[in-house]
C-alpha cells in the first residue's frame, strides 16, 4: 500500500470530517482501489471510508465521481429509507469538491462509513442470498426512471463480451507475460463455450438499456449487523448503462458458491440450488414491477455470459502478467480463471434445475 499513516491523515484532513482524523488503516477486499477505514473526532468518534482511486482502471476519475454524485442525489429522493435502505453519502473536500487530488495527481475520495453493518465474503444461507438479490434488485428498481444516457461511460465496453474476447485474442497474440503455453487447456475450454456469447450478442439489442450497477458481487452489499437484512449497495464506480441480465449474472457468480474467487476445489465452485433459490426469489420480487418478459426469460443466459467474461478477464490478465487485478500470489489469476470455468460448468450442468426455480417466480 505504501503510504504511512501520517501521510494518509494529511490527505484525510482535506475532507469535511467531524473532528481531527487520528487513524487510517487498510480496509476491505476490493481488487481495484486502495481502501482505508478512517476515524476522526474525540469522544464522538466518526468513521469514514477513504479511497485512492485506481486511475489506470478509471481513466476519467471526474466522470466516476460525477456519476456517483448524480446517482446518490437521485436515490435520496426515491424513498429508499422507507424500505430500510441507507445509501452512501459522499464527504466533500473543504473546497466543496467530491475528490482531493494530491501532489502526485492521485485522486482521493471519502464516504461516510455506514455503521452497524457487515459485509459477507460468501452467502452462507438462502436468506442472505435472498437479501443480496433483493438489495441489488431494488437498486435497479429505484433507478428505473433515470435515463442511463445521462451517465458517463466510466469504463468503455465494460460488459461488451466481443471486446473482452478481442482483449484475450490480443493477449494471446502478444503474450506479454510469457505464459501462453501454460494456458492452452483453459483457452480450449473457453473456445468450446462460444455459444454463450453468441447467444447473448443475438438478444442484446432486444434488451432494454437500464441504469445498472455492473459489479453486483456479494461484497458490494452492506448487511444490517443485527437483522441480517441487506441495507446498502456500495461500490458505485461502474454504475452506467447496462442490462438487468448481467447484474443478476454477477450475483449468481458470487452468491451461489461456497468458495472464494480463486478456489479450485470443485466442491467450492459448485452452484448450490438452495442459494440460487434464495437469490432468485429476492431479486425477482424486487424487480417484479420493472422486469420485461425477454429479460426474465434470459436471466440464466446473463449469468452464463458474466461468468464467461470473468473467466476471460482473469485469463487475459494472467497472460498480460497481472496488470489489472491485485494479486496476492503469482498464479492467482490462473486460479481465478479455473474457478470461473468451474462455476460456469456447474451452472451449465444445473441449467434445467435453475430454470425450473426461476419459472416459479
Ligand atoms: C473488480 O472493484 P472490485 O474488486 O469489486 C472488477 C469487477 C470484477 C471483480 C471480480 C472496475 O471489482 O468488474 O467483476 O473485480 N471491477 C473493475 O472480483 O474492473
Ligand atoms: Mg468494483
Amino acid at each position: 500500500m505504501g503510504l504511512k499513516m501520517t501521510e494518509l491523515l494529511q490527505i484525510a484532513a482535506h475532507f469535511n470530517l467531524k473532528g481531527e482524523p487520528y487513524s487510517c488503516e487498510g480496509f476491505g477486499t476490493g481488487h481495484i482501489h486502495e481502501t482505508y477505514l478512517l476515524e476522526s473526532g474525540d469522544k464522538d468518534r466518526s468513521r469514514y471510508i477513504l479511497q485512492r482511486l485506481n486511475i489506470h482502471v478509471f481513466k476519467k476519475p471526474e466522470s466516476v465521481q460525477d456519476n456517483i454524485s448524480r446517482i446518490l442525489k437521485y436515490l435520496k429522493k426515491s424513498g429508499g429509507e422507507d424500505h430500510g435502505f441507507r445509501d452512501l453519502e459522499m464527504i466533500e473536500t473543504g473546497e466543496g469538491k467530491t475528490a482531493h487530488i494530491d501532489r502526485e495527481g492521485n485522486y482521493w475520495r471519502c464516504f461516510h462509513f455506514i455503521e452497524d453493518t457487515i459485509t459477507l465474503e460468501k452467502a452462507e444461507n438462502p436468506e442472505q442470498a435472498f437479501e443480496g438479490g433483493r438489495s441489488f434488485g431494488y437498486f435497479a428498481a429505484r433507478l428505473k426512471d433515470y435515463d442511463p444516457r445521462r451517465l458517463h461511460v466510466t469504463i468503455p465496453d465494460f460488459m461488451n463480451v466481443e471486446w473482452r474476447q478481442k482483449q484475450l485474442a490480443y493477449a494471446e497474440l502478444t503474450n506479454p507475460g510469457q505464459r501462453l503455453k501454460k494456458v492452452q487447456p483453459e483457452l480450449k475450454r473457453i473456445r468450446n463455450l462460444s455459444e454463450i456469447p453468441e447467444q447473448f450478442i443475438r438478444i442484446r439489442q432486444a434488451l432494454p438499456d437500464r441504469v445498472t450497477h455492473n459489479d453486483t458481487k456479494i461484497t458490494n452489499i452492506l448487511f444490517d449487523e443485527k437483522t441480517g437484512k441487506g441495507i446498502s449497495v456500495i461500490d458505485l464506480d461502474t454504475v452506467m448503462t447496462g442490462t438487468l441480465l448481467t447484474d443478476f449474472g454477477d450475483m449468481v457468480r458470487t452468491f451461489t458458491i461456497l468458495g472464494k474467487e480463486d478456489a479450485t476445489d470443485p466442491e467450492l465452485y459448485d452452484c448450490r440450488e438452495d442459494l440460487f433459490g434464495g437469490l432468485a426469489l429476492g431479486f425477482t420480487e424486487a424487480v417484479s414491477a420493472i422486469i420485461t418478459d425477454i429479460e426474465k426469460a434470459n436471466l440464466l443466459l446473463g449469468a452464463q455470459v458474466v461468468i464467461y467474461m470473468q473467466a476471460i478477464r482473469f485469463l487475459t490478465d494472467y497472460l498480460n502478467g497481472d496488470m489489472y487485478y491485485k494479486t496476492a500470489y503469482p498464479e492467482q489469476n490462473l486460479s481465478r480463471t479455473l474457478n470461473q470455468l468451474g462455476v460456469l460448468g456447474s451452472l451449465l450442468e444445473k441449467e434445467k434445475l435453475f430454470r425450473g426455480i426461476l419459472d416459479r417466480f
